[in-house]
């Protein structure tokens, strides 16, 4: 009798007919394709990243590079990548990796639900191990639930499972699809202020809607406030809304900085925008032993069907 596979285990233990279904995906990495009457959801278990979410009669509200890579130990490029437990460089060693590893190591699947109202909910598990242990020296215990229906909701819970406190920065670094970035504008930040990651992370106060006309790298400091991405050419907005996160990161690497990133198409900084839900720059998490905070991320779209597109 042959030893059943891994997605065989996976879908005996955790699939929901019709609804929740894992397979192999690029680079023969476990996903997870998540099926509601409203929206589907792909979920890669390798990173806990989510890599599309697509409500029904509509497009992907997720981009993802065509140049992405799947490979054991890189990052994605696209989707929704889990920053944490620190944002941007190593705050003290330059040779560890920038943001993080969480988005480079194999999750577990804890548990799957299809709730009365159709929503259809995986939570992946992240836990120190001998990779980690050598970038940093914690025991932890990190959660990923992604609930599926209407709205797309991904809750990242960060545990202390160790005997001492630790501080941490995090982010839920989502690329979001967009038609074209100069049909693009994103309320939610007016008068915020924010670190220029351009400019030495100088401190500056957002004026008005943000706009795109070159490379834009800012953490939008002390703000809860939900961000709007208002698309005309895809008459649609995207609303993204947050809990448990009190920085905003907004970025597009436009044209210099898309060709100097291999798993980045040249022009592909045009049809994408990030807007992450973060705890960055200034805002350091501490949790105590035993501690728990948990940090959410809910998106949706309003659509426009009689919008009419500007030319560009
Ligand atoms: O979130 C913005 C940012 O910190 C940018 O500075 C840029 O580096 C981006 O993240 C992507 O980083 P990555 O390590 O995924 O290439």
């Amino acid at each position: 009798m042959s030893v059943p596979s891994i997605i065989d285990v996976l879908n005996s233990q955790f699939g929901i007919n019709g609804r929740l279904h894992f397979e192999l995906g690029e680079g023969e990495l476990p996903i997870a394709r998540m099926t509601t009457d409203e929206a589907t959801a792909v979920l890669s278990i390798y990173a806990g990243h989510v890599l599309s979410f697509v409500p029904h009669g509509s497009e992907d509200l997720l981009w993802v590079s065509q140049e992405a890579v799947y490979q054991s130990g890189k990052a994605i490029r696209g989707g929704i990548p889990v920053i944490w437990p620190w944002f941007g460089p190593h705050p003290t060693d330059s040779t560890k990796s920038s943001h993080g590893f969480a988005r480079r190591q194999m999750w577990s699947v804890k548990a799957s639900i299809l709730d009365e109202s159709g929503q259809v909910s995986l939570t992946l598990g992240l836990t120190e191990n001998e990779s980690t242990k050598a970038v940093w020296s914690h025991d932890f215990d990190l959660e990923l639930s992604v609930t599926v229906g209407h709205v797309l909701t991904v809750q990242l819970k960060t545990t202390n499972s160790d005997d001492v406190p630790f501080a941490y920065t995090a982010a839920l670094h989502t690329y979001y699809n967009i038609s074209h970035i100069s049909n693009v504008v994103i309320s939610g930040l007016e008068n915020s202020a924010y670190l220029d990651n351009l400019d030495s992370l100088s401190q500056h106060q957002q004026t008005g809607f943000v706009r795109f006309e070159e490379e834009v790298d800012r953490i939008y400091i002390d703000t809860t406030a939900p961000c709007h991405i208002e698309d005309i050419g895809h008459k649609r907005t995207i609303v993204v809304e947050k809990s448990g996160s009190r920085s905003t990161v907004v970025w597009n690497p436009w044209i210099e900085k898309a060709q100097r990133m291999s798993d980045f198409g040249d022009s592909e900084y045009q049809e994408m925008v990030c807007v992450e839900t973060a705890n960055a720059g200034n805002e350091i998490m501490t949790l105590e032993p035993g501690e728990t905070a948990v940090m959410t991320l809910t998106v949706h779209e309003n659509r426009h069907p009689d919008l009419q597109e500007e030319e560009h």
